[in-house]
């Protein structure tokens, strides 16, 4: 912990700090509470970035500071007050990079937004709220001036995800192919019907935007009214169809329960909260989105479960090499759990279709 202490010393703080204390529970990154001493400095989090992930440091920077700069030179030019609470503001380490470098590892800083919360479940009006808010980070990354790159090459490709499942099953690394037979039979159903963004693409009917791709309910921090305030983990900030933050939102957001729930039944898909989330987004993303962005939105609402599954069924078979994991076999319940939900939502394509028809009527 001496050592963390250390670390903050290279970046360009206003005020005195304390110990990093252990903050949050992302799956990716470590997060630390640094606080200030002083009561008028702000109080900062320190992050390890994970190297293995995201391996060009230089670039992942880049896009987070031209992404945030953007959005609060936005703000300011309508007004908004209290701007540390709506954008995240990472602060310079003492070589003038949004990064320090301790031989081993990358650390980054950021100021902490004061008197916020984040969620694990959500309400309709909260939902309708996150599609406001997630429509509106689109809305405002239109006209970035800078070109993003992809912090991880092929995120968000489906094709991609399948081949580096077709590659585990092959390698059968740690002996754990014949025990999934039944969800690699689930993949293989779906195959085509989930890779159709990429085609579409490549036939230049869908384009791709700047996006948040992590929009998870717990990425969005709310103030004690439960106003949203602001994105937060922007590290997957880049170029993807605008499918990335409709449908990660509703996988994790309309699930009642976690993404990692070992009773199936209690997994579940609320067409409550999936109208909510639509029609906020609908209504700031409406003027951008192409005819065809909007049909597919209901196949959007798949996508995501089926490439959660299929990555943590990947990470399974591989051996758990990708994400943390909290016990032996968290991957393979966390592969069902999503494939439950797949069905779930699959179960609901004429309501959500005819739920959308209703709200474009109505705006
Ligand atoms: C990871 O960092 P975190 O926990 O917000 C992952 C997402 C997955 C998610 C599943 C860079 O997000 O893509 O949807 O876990 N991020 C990366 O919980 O792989
Ligand atoms: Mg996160």
């Amino acid at each position: 912990m001496k050592a963390l202490h250390n670390l903050v010393s290279h970046f360009q703080l206003q005020g005195t700090p304390q110990q990093p204390e252990p903050l949050g529970s992302g799956l990716i990154n470590d997060s630390y509470l640094v606080r200030t001493v002083e009561a008028d400095a702000p109080d900062y989090v320190l992050q390890r970035i994970n190297h293995a992930i995201f391996q060009d440091v230089d670039l992942l920077q880049h896009n987070i500071r031209c992404v945030t700069e953007h959005i609060r030179r936005q703000l300011k030019a309508a007004g908004t007050p209290d701007l540390d609470r709506r954008v995240l503001r990472f602060i310079p380490a003492e070589t003038g990079k949004d990064y320090w470098f301790d031989g081993t590892s990358y650390w980054r800083m950021m100021v902490f937004v004061k008197d916020s919360f984040t969620h694990q479940a959500v309400t309709p009006t909260s939902s309708r709220n996150a599609g406001l808010a997630f429509g509106q980070f689109q809305a405002q990354l239109a006209d970035l001036p800078e070109t993003l790159g992809e912090t991880i090459p092929n995120f968000h490709n489906m094709e991609f995800r399948l081949q580096q499942l077709d590659e585990a099953v092959a390698a059968d690394a740690v002996g754990r192919v014949a025990g999934v037979q039944d969800l690699l039979e689930a993949v293989a159903q779906r195959r085509e019907t989930m890779c159709q963004a990429e085609r579409l693409y490549r036939e230049g009917k869908l384009p791709k935007r700047i996006c948040h791709c992590d929009t998870k309910v717990n990425n969005m921090l709310f103030d004690a009214d439960d106003n949203i305030l602001c994105v937060i983990d922007l590290d997957t900030v880049m170029p993807s169809f605008i499918f990335s933050d409709f449908g990660d939102f509703l996988r994790t957001g309309a699930n009642p329960v976690a993404e990692d729930e070992p009773d199936l039944n209690r997994i579940d898909f609320d067409l409550a909260i999936f109208e909510a989330f639509t029609e906020g987004y609908l209504q700031s993303a409406r003027s951008f989105l192409t005819p065809l962005e909007i049909e597919l939105l209901p196949y959007a609402a798949e996508l995501f479960p089926y490439m959660q599954f299929v990555r943590f069924l990947t990470d399974w078979i591989n051996g758990d090499t990708y994400y943390k994991i909290q016990y032996p076999e968290h991957n393979l319940v966390r592969s069902r759990a999503q494939l439950q939900l797949l069905t779930r939502v699959e179960a609901c394509g004429d309501k959500m279709k005819s739920i959308i028809r209703t709200l474009l009527s109505k705006q």
